[in-house]
């Protein structure tokens, strides 16, 4: 087993947490799983509902088991409401409206800014009537391009304030993979900026949507309208030099300014009043086989379920400012930094920049100068501050923490010591929150005042949540062992489809084992019962906490007319967490060199993103396959890290090969 180690919350945190022990949590965690109703009925009545539901028997059902029916999954049926309404007017009503929603900080110091709720809902209201004006009705898809500007949660909440249903492309992926994506869920509008500054770096985001646009239209769907926001010009630039020649071509067709739009619009917009079951928005996530997956959240079980968690395991308090830095493109920023904070009236800040712009120690200064008291990162950010040392940290005042936060990928031991020592100064309850696209919001994860924390474990289960350990066999696995993580029973944030492919969703997470979600992770269970998560069990990699399927990319690189083969595996990396390690055949006759190299390298963040460039890219002559043709990744990964222990080959069609592959390692 891993680390044993057992840190005690702090006891001032205890005595003031929502949840302040153990037993605490055991009551209510057997409530939650027993009575699902009465556990979620109090947060229920927290919110707005314009019909309710009808009876106790529509308040759950569901279908986890694939040979008795299609998967179903429903919460909350027969009621209806608005999300938006809950986090903007609710509030409002309830007399926050002069509060801070969010404090947002821009990528340069100098710029920055303030949203009050009432400001908020204001233009969220502009932006909905702008939509309606472009013929966005309830139930179309808008597909969303933005960097962390305060303009992308307007625009997410204008969309779900119509019944819209929101698309949300990370504006690191490229024109490519916006197409596809715009093209699989038929957008009738993309939202986007002119560019956004990353550090020093301009990203040219309208450039992008240029092509992704065009290419969606060879693709043969047709995007309607573009809306633009101004930004570059109305911030502080690190390099002025770089926006002399930036230039944004607008098309008179299809292209609109948002300030322009929403000059003209009227600053209040009654809501649309959606069932709970109603799409709210979209999300893709790699897929094993390659195509990305529309992972579909609805409503009203989301609204509890992001809103729950947000509370309960940030144990926000009013008075609280709370920081999570993930950008709104993933689904930690659509849960954690928009849906959940907001629906607790809570004050947030916003960040657009790099923790390395000025300098290393700006995450530090940000929390010093909003004194945050919540701050939820990502362990790979945690990493690559670690290697600037502690005096980066130490310059700033951070006695305001109470609670950090991580997501995205193991945190190891090193790492999370770090974090609870230099950053949280052993006062603050780390809580390392494992969860996916597909559960909508934290599944297992520790309660701040509550846990016992142990480094690296993300500890119990969230309220609702039932986790089990399967053998291959689908057998349970009890008290101590290791198996694939799944879970038993719904909870009332996961996902309820694949866009516009169900069987899809059936296929990839409930026919491994009937009966049961599976998340495609292991896990461990120890035996105090503490869950550590082991990494993916599929052919998915995690790099710097963003997932890809190795399948994704091994298509692209085939994709060069030189390219014969090609298969990629992870390596360890130790800021990254994961990094691509790419094995290539080339055609008969063409040689591998450089040129090779550098033009796949370009392919990979052309076609994906440039998160997803390989660190390594070495020559296969052939690749190591069973008879039967299947590639042997564990083998791969051995050659990888140059580990020659590499078991048993005499399934292998060719042995030679093993040998020629650790011969052929590039030299670095
Ligand atoms: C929220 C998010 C999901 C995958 C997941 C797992 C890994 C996330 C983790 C973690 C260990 C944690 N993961 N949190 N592994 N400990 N605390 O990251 O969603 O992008 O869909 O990734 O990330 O492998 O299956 P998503």
């Amino acid at each position: 087993m891993p680390e044993q180690n057992i840190f005690q919350p702090d006891s001032k945190l205890s005595r003031s947490s929502y949840i302040s022990s153990i037993q605490q949590y055991e009551e209510l965690y057997k409530l939650s799983i027993d009575h699902p109703e009465k556990f979620w009925n109090n947060v229920v009545k927290q919110f707005h509902w314009e019909t309710p539901h009808a009876d106790s028997k529509s308040f759950m059902s569901y279908n986890f088991d694939i040979s008795k029916g299609p998967i179903s999954i429903k919460w909350m049926e027969g009621a209806s409401t608005n999300i938006c309404y809950n986090l903007l007017d609710r509030n409002i009503k309830n007399g926050h409206g002069d509060k801070i929603a969010f404090y947002w900080e821009g990528n340069h110091p100098e710029d920055y800014t303030r949203f009050t709720y009432r400001k908020l809902l204001e233009e969220v209201c502009r932006f909905a009537n702008v939509l309606k004006m472009h013929g966005v009705n309830k139930g179309d898809r808008v597909a969303i391009y933005m960097p962390m500007i305060m303009e992308t949660p307007i625009a997410m909440l204008a969309c779900s304030r119509i019944g819209a249903i929101h698309s949300i492309v990370f504006a690191g992926f490229s024109s490519d993979s916006l197409a596809e994506r715009m093209k699989d869920c038929k957008a009738k509008v993309l939202i986007t900026s002119d560019g956004a500054w990353r550090g020093e770096k301009l990203l040219h985001l309208k450039q992008i949507c240029d092509h992704a646009l065009e290419k969606a239209q060879e693709l043969g769907h047709h995007v309607e309208t573009c809306i633009v926001v101004k930004h570059i010009h109305r911030v502080t630039a690190p390099k002025p030099e770089l926006i002399e020649d930036f230039s944004v071509e607008m098309r008179d067709d299809r292209d609109f300014w948002w300030n322009d739009e929403m000059e003209e619009a009227e600053p209040s917009c009654y809501p649309e009043w959606t069932s709970a079951e109603d799409p709210l928005f979209m999300l893709y996530t790699s897929g094993s086989t390659g195509k990305p997956k529309g992972v579909l959240h609805t409503t009203g079980g989301y609204l509890l379920y992001s809103s729950t968690t947000f509370k309960l395991v940030f144990d926000y308090k009013p008075g609280d400012v709370y920081w999570c830095t993930a950008d709104i493109g993933w689904i930690t920023g659509h849960t954690y930094v928009v849906y959940g904070p907001l629906a607790n009236a809570a004050t947030s800040v916003m960040f657009e920049g790099t923790p390395f712009y000025p300098d290393n120690d700006r995450f530090w200064q940000v929390i010093d100068k909003y004194k945050v008291t919540q701050f939820y990162t990502a362990p790979t950010a945690i990493r690559s501050l670690m290697t600037f040392g502690d005096e980066p940290a130490l310059k700033h005042n951070l006695d305001s923490l109470k609670i950090l936060g991580s997501v995205g990928e193991p945190i190891n031991p090193e790492a999370w010591l770090w974090y609870y020592k230099i950053i949280g100064k052993e006062k603050c309850s780390i809580v390392d929150t494992f969860w996916q696209t597909e559960t909508g919001g934290h599944v297992i994860t520790p309660l701040p005042g509550c846990t016992p924390m142990k480094p690296g474990s993300a500890s119990f289960p969230f309220f609702g949540v039932k986790p089990m350990l399967l053998d291959e066999g689908g057998k349970e696995i009890q008290g101590e062992g290791e198996g694939y993580l799944v879970f038993s029973q719904p909870w009332p944030g996961m996902m309820r489809t694949v866009y516009n492919d169900h069987k899809r969703f059936e296929q990839t997470y409930f026919s491994k084992f009937p009966g049961y979600y599976c998340t495609g992770d292991g896990a461990k269970r120890d035996k105090d019962g503490y869950l550590w998560i082991t990494g993916r069990i599929d052919d998915m990699l995690n790099v710097s906490g963003h997932l890809m399927s190795t399948a994704e990319v091994e298509a692209v690189l085939t994709e060069h007319s030189r390219v014969s083969e090609a298969a990629v595996v992870s390596r360890p990396h130790p800021v990254k967490g994961e990094c691509l390690y790419c094995f290539i055949t080339p055609n008969q006759n063409e040689p591998f060199d450089k040129q090779l190299i550098d033009e796949l390298k370009v392919l990979v963040r052309e076609r994906i993103g440039p998160f997803a460039q390989p660190d390594a890219i070495q020559h296969a002559p052939g690749l190591p396959k069973t008879r039967s043709g299947k590639i042997m990744r564990r083998i791969l990964r051995k050659v990888a890290v140059n580990d020659r222990d590499v078991g048993d080959i005499s399934t292998l069609a060719d042995e030679n090969i093993v040998e020629i592959l650790f011969n052929n390692r590039p030299s670095k």
